[in-house]
């Protein structure tokens, strides 16, 4: 999740706490967002900076502490719901304006401004500016729609932010999909539920805003991510509501285009007692026998990303087990799993329980890895511990769910690689992946294929090849664009060396971007360093471990979609990937070796319709 955005901070200040004094003025603080350490205090009003031994703090009933003496070995520790009076010493006794700067243990620097006399808004300006929004917001959409980065056959909402699927479910013939959803701008921001729905799992249909924060209640801050659960009442949805992080539960009304917040939430309302925790969110929920359990994802603090369970019999009242499974946030074997773990589900495949996680690694690095092994007395015992997807930060916040066909079936989001202003630009970010099938090998790993029915988006078979492929570069699909496509293809070598894909207006073009396979490395590659020379664009080598077994070929099917890179191999290895090129209406694609004869069995290129 990103960092708390300023709307969030300003909640902090109780409104109309401030007073005049002979000597200043005084406002209060208080914090419903998570508990903080403050090492350093600084606030400027009208502009003008106060020096910090004009400040003091206090909380009812306790001594006055002078702002000077707040430091990391004694900070002022700002816990939930306990408001907290700052006094002012200046001639300014009646501010417009206070900017705050709180240095703070947990999230370095929160800085935010308060307006304390905000003018009120009258009729008329109301209504322009409902109208302006209005056109503007038409606009965007229109923008959004011919943008080459937006996807086609990749759900989307019409334009501005998304992220996590949520509370995927089926009922009476359809499957709704529900995601994390800023209808007000292309950045996170106090999240909605949107909400979709399909009869295939590739062709949606867009539907209203299903659920939205409900002022003065548990989730007034915003719906965070949830799961679904069919009840002989019908489905219910278990979410996050903050802040501080519940659970909330809320029911759909009878036409299924709401979910309504139950009487009694929220259903959990705290962290265990005991528990130093960082993050308490993103409830997943499962029957077993008379039982339900339900996960909740978190960090113990010093210790490292955790799963906490639950148990209830009525689904009200949950008694807490204890963690399904505890990371230790120093080991780095295979890779590093972080200090908080979010969107965690467990689920079982054949006999085999998997354990999929996004961790947060470190500030700023996410990614979404699973564990593999056997339940013992509702304890998971791993054995294996896996990347999910080899894009890394490109594939988050997964979720998946059993389909009508009684397949598992994962959704997850695909991050943007540009900067936030490039996102603003662009008016939309985040994309929901195509629908991924999971099932188990004989060997019982872990398969991930894209789900068959994508093959009903195929408009027209552009190009199909079969021969070998050496250093000269062959055009697949003769000068057609290839910006909504699928490529598929079966290749083998006897000799090793590399299959290159290239994605660019002509071969020998600066801007490109190349997908390749080294038969001696056994390496799979996404490369889009060179994608677009515009820095507001993170291109990167993404590169995945892939060792066919004897007289295997390699498999690739290579999904084409605007900004979307969806790369499937040997049905056992993903790279999600972003990629921004300048001319993106131009890509053609090309295919040749480092110099090795590659036979190719099979490759054709099919354009792609809308989802
Ligand atoms: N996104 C949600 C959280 C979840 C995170 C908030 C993962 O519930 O932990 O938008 O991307």
């Amino acid at each position: 999740m990103p960092s708390v955005p300023e709307f969030l901070l300003r909640k902090l200040y109780v409104p109309a706490s401030l007073k005049s004094l002979e000597d200043g003025f005084s406002f209060q603080l208080n914090n419903t967002l998570m508990t903080v350490s403050i090492a350093g205090l600084g606030i400027k009003a009208d502009e003008k900076g106060i020096p910090v031994s004009c400040l003091s703090l206090q909380f009812a009933g306790e001594e006055e502490r002078s702002a000077k003496e707040i430091k990391r070995t004694t900070p002022v520790i700002l816990t939930l719901n306990r408001p907290l009076t700052v006094r002012v010493k200046t001639a300014l006794n009646h501010p417009n304006k206070l900017q705050i700067e709180a240095q703070t243990i947990e999230m370095g620097i929160l800085s935010f401004s308060i307006d304390l006399h905000p003018k009120k808004e009258n009729w008329f300006f109301t209504c322009a500016k409902r109208t302006t929004g209005t056109i503007r917001s038409t606009l965007q959409i229109q923008k959004v729609r011919h943008d080459p980065h937006h996807p086609i056959y990749h759900f989307t909402p019409p334009a501005n932010w998304m992220n996590d699927p949520n509370g995927l479910v089926n009922w009476q013939g359809k499957t709704h999909l529900f995601y994390q959803y800023n209808p007000q701008a292309p950045v996170w921001g106090t999240p909605c539920w949107g909400h979709a729905v399909s009869t295939d799992l590739v062709h949606w249909q867009r539907l209203p805003i299903a659920l939205r924060p409900h002022p003065g209640q548990a989730d007034q801050d915003g719906c965070w991510s949830g799961s679904a659960a069919i009840t002989e009442d019908g489905p219910l949805f278990f979410y996050t509501g903050v802040f501080p992080e519940t659970v909330c539960l809320a029911k759909p009304d009878t036409e299924f285009e709401k979910l309504e917040l139950q009487e009694g939430n929220p259903v959990i309302s705290a962290p265990p007692e005991g528990l130093t925790v960082e993050g308490f969110r993103d409830p997943n929920i499962w029957k077993e026998g008379d039982h339900w359990y339900l996960t909740l994802g978190t960090g113990i603090k010093g210790t490292g990303g955790a799963v906490l369970l639950y148990e209830s019999t009525d689904m009200h009242k949950w008694n807490y087990l204890h963690p399904l499974l505890q990371g230790d946030s120093r080991r780095t074997d295979p890779f590093p799993t972080g200090t908080m773990w979010e969107c965690p589900q467990l689920f079982e495949l054949d006999g085999e329980y998997f354990l999929f996680i996004s961790g947060c690694v470190i500030p700023g690095l996410q990614y979404t890895f699973y564990f593999q092994g056997k339940m013992q007395s509702h304890h998971l015992a791993p054995y294996t511990l896996k990347h999910l997807d080899y894009g890394c930060k490109v594939f988050y916040a997964p979720l998946s769910f059993l389909d009508e066909k009684g397949r598992r079936v994962m959704f997850g989001w695909l991050v943007e690689e540009r900067d936030e202003a490039a996102n603003r630009k662009a008016g939309w970010a985040g994309v929901m992946s195509l629908p991924r099938l999971l099932t188990l090998s004989p060997q019982k790993e872990l398969q991930v294929d894209p789900l068959p029915e994508i093959e009903t988006l195929r408009q027209k078979l552009v190009n199909s090849y079969e021969g070998k492929i050496t250093s000269i570069p062959l055009e697949i699909g003769a000068g057609k664009q290839i910006l909504n496509a699928e490529i598929i293809s079966e290749m083998i070598s006897t000799a090793g060396g590399k299959a290159i894909f290239l994605l660019a207006e002509t071969f020998d073009a600066g801007e490109k971007t190349i997908i390749a396979y080294d038969f001696n490395r056994s390496l799979l590659s996404v490369d889009t360093r060179d994608t677009n020379c515009d820095s507001s664009y993170h291109g990167e080598l993404k590169e995945a471990p892939l060792i066919l077994r004897a007289g295997e070929m390699l498999e690739l099917r290579i999904f084409v979609d605007g900004s979307v890179l969806e790369v499937y191999a040997n049905h056992r290895m993903v790279i999600s990937s972003r990629f921004y090129p300048e001319r993106a209406n131009r890509l053609r694609l090309f295919v040749r070796s480092d110099g090795a004869i590659i036979q190719v069995k099979s490759l054709k290129l099919w354009s792609m319709g809308h989802f």
